[in-house]
């Protein structure tokens, strides 16, 4: 197909492993988690991208020992075409819980198993681009495209892995795609930013992935989208610069962004009503 970077999934060298419970975080370890990487298993990755000349994004379960402990990351790396790692994320929106809950048909387990991201939402200068790099959860927050957009942002990359099911509450399969596409189209035009979402996709331990890789374009329009629930390889030609019109004018943050008033959005996590005492 010609491509020059792709985008794998998050956690893509493994199954979602925190839909499950594990007692036992040294099974964990051994099972899931990459301590180096590349690593001997990782390696031929590298090497066909280096001999392919293509650059890519991809997302693992990284331990690490850094403050003097063990510590658990869901990261994702960009690599050149050189085979070299140019940029490293930490998932900072880790959703679900980090208690057991047995009557649930499946577990989502994030914070339980990862720390939140300590490596901030950051770019890099990345194959002729300004790349910078989301993971899943993170598409749901206008915030992490913003501050990624004010350092410039024209490609963001984010891997996911988004279950079929709603844990929470009964939702219809077909609402939780609509709301992964509005999203994405939003995020990708009031950013002006070329946007590439991978899903993992079907049956992964008999537990359903919605899919819907998709690549939109900075005008908010989708370029390319994935049709099955099958492996599936979506491509496009994308014009790095088609978004010069719309950050010269409407996204010109320069000129119309209001700081100012956008403290509470810092200063403030949870929602709290805070109704204003006058007209
Ligand atoms: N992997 C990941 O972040 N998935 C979440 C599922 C949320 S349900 C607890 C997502 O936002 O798609």
């Amino acid at each position: 197909m010609g491509a020059k970077f792709v985008v794998f999934p998050e956690l893509a060298f493994t199954t979602f492993f925190p839909r499950h419970w594990y007692e036992d975080l040294n099974e964990v370890d051994r099972r899931f988690f990459e301590s180096t990487m590349p690593s001997a298993e990782t390696q031929p990755l590298f090497e066909e991208a280096k001999k392919l000349g293509i650059g890519f994004y991809i997302g693992y379960a990284e331990l690490t020992q850094e403050e003097g402990r063990t510590r658990r990351f869901n990261t994702a790396i960009l690599v050149g075409p050189d085979g070299a790692i140019v940029g490293k994320y930490r998932k900072i929106h880790l959703p679900g819980h980090a208690d057991h809950k047995p009557e649930a048909a499946f577990q989502h387990l994030e914070k339980k198993y990862f720390e939140v991201g300590n490596l901030g939402f950051r770019v890099w200068r990345f194959m002729n681009t300004i790349t910078g790099m989301l993971i899943c959860n993170d598409r749901r927050w206008p915030e992490a495209f913003r501050v990624l957009a004010l350092q410039g942002a024209e490609v963001v990359a984010l891997g996911f892995n988004t279950p079929s099911e709603n844990l929470s509450y009964p939702e219809p399969p077909a609402l939780r795609v609509h709301h992964h596409l509005i999203m994405a189209q939003a995020m990708a035009f009031q950013n002006a930013t070329w946007l590439v979402e991978t899903a993992k996709c079907g049956f992964e331990d008999g537990y359903r992935m919605f899919g819907h890789s998709l690549i939109v374009a900075p005008t908010g329009e989708i370029a390319a989208k994935s049709a099955s629930e099958e492996d599936e390889v979506i491509c496009f030609n994308a014009d790095i610069d088609l978004a010069a019109d719309l950050k010269r004018t409407m996204f010109n943050f320069a000129a119309h962004r209001r700081p100012e008033h956008y403290g509470l959005i810092v200063e403030r996590v949870g929602a709290e009503v805070t109704p204003a005492k006058g007209p």
